[in-house]
């Protein structure tokens, strides 16, 4: 009985780690989180995991322009960055003055969708 027991904690804890380790979580990203930058040609996201570009991606929101808080969806493009682990996402128009949210959701290999989001703000 103890033997079991022991052997099922061992079991359970390895697949935490299995997956608490495949997982893509947010490392940093460009505009960091929290940042006041000039208007970014590109938004670069860059995750702990390969992603399956297929099931990840992003949506751009204005929070604030000066003066005035909305929610406005920005059309962005999102595509692969430089390396699997990257999201670059390409507004279609330029960024004006006002604050941003970035929602992103990312999906590695074990399929598990992750989400977050970070804010910018461009002067
Ligand atoms: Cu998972």
């Amino acid at each position: 009985m103890k033997l079991k027991t022991q052997l099922f904690t061992a079991v359970i804890a390895t697949m935490l780690s299995t997956s608490a380790l495949a997982h893509p979580k947010l490392t940093s990203s460009i505009p960091a989180d929290g940042t006041t930058v000039a208007s970014p040609k590109n938004i670069e996201i860059h995750f702990s995991e390969d992603l399956l570009a297929k099931f990840s991606g992003a949506k751009l929101t204005m929070t604030e322009m000066p003066g005035m808080a909305m929610q406005m969806n920005m059309a962005v493009k999102v595509s692969p960055g430089s390396d699997e682990k990257t999201m670059l996402l390409t507004p279609t128009t330029p960024l004006s003055a006002g604050k941003y949210r970035v929602d992103w959701r990312a999906v590695s290999s074990d399929t598990h969708p992750m989400t977050g989001h970070f804010m910018f703000e461009v002067k």
